[in-house]
C-alpha cells in the first residue's frame, strides 16, 4: 500500500488563499506525486512570538515516488519559486510546505525531521490533517492524530473556511 503523506501548507503574506492553490497546483503537477486529498482551508491565528497577520493553512495527502529528502528538496523548489524568503524563525511567510507525515518513516535530523515535531502541537496542522485521516498514527507516539486535539489549548484560534471563494473580483 502507499504510504501516507501529509504536507501542511501555510501562508500569511498576500493572498493566502490563492497562494495555498498555486502550490497544491505545483505539487499536483510533478509526476512523481499523485494528489490524494485536499483539506479545507483554514483561517488560524499565528503560533509565533511575532507579531503577525492571520495565515491561511491546510494540508495534503499525496503518494511520493521518491526519498523523504527529495520530496523535501522538490517542496523547498517550489517554495523558493514562490518568492519564499527565509529571514525570521516564525516569521510570516509567503509560502510554507512542511512534510508532516511520511507513512511510519522516522527521521531526525539536522535537515529533515519526520513525523514534523510540532504537528500534534498546533491546531493549524493538526486540524486539516484530522479532516483527511483522524486514525493516521504519529509513528514516534504510536497514537492516532486524534489523540492530541484535547491536549491542545484554546488560544490557538482556527476557523474553518466555509462556501465558495472568489479569486477575483468580480467585473459588475
Ligand atoms: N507556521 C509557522 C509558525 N506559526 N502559525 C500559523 N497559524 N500557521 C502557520 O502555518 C505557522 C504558524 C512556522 O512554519
Ligand atoms: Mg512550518
Ligand atoms: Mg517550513
Amino acid at each position: 500500500m502507499d504510504k501516507k503523506i501529509l504536507i501542511g501548507i501555510g501562508s500569511n503574506i498576500g493572498n493566502g488563499i490563492k497562494n495555498c492553490m498555486a502550490a497544491i497546483k505545483k505539487i499536483s503537477s510533478d509526476k512523481r506525486v499523485n494528489l490524494k486529498v485536499i483539506s479545507s482551508f483554514y483561517t488560524t491565528s499565528p503560533v509565533s512570538e511575532i507579531k503577525q497577520d492571520d495565515f491561511i493553512n491546510c494540508a495534503v495527502l499525496v503518494s511520493w515516488e521518491g526519498t523523504p529528502h527529495e520530496l523535501l528538496q522538490f517542496l523547498t523548489g517550489i517554495e523558493n519559486s514562490m518568492g519564499r524568503t527565509r529571514e525570521i524563525k516564525d516569521g510570516p511567510r509567503i509560502i510554507d510546505l512542511d512534510i508532516l507525515l511520511f507513512g511510519d518513516r522516522v527521521l531526525d535530523e539536522p535537515s529533515l525531521t519526520i513525523p514534523h515535531k510540532e504537528l500534534h502541537k498546533r491546531k493549524f496542522s493538526l486540524m486539516p490533517c484530522l479532516e483527511i485521516d483522524p486514525n493516521f498514527i504519529i509513528p514516534t507516539y504510536k497514537r492516532p492524530l486524534n489523540d492530541f486535539l484535547p491536549e491542545i489549548g484554546d488560544d490557538q484560534v482556527v476557523t474553518k473556511l466555509e462556501g465558495i471563494v472568489f479569486l477575483e473580483e468580480s467585473e459588475e
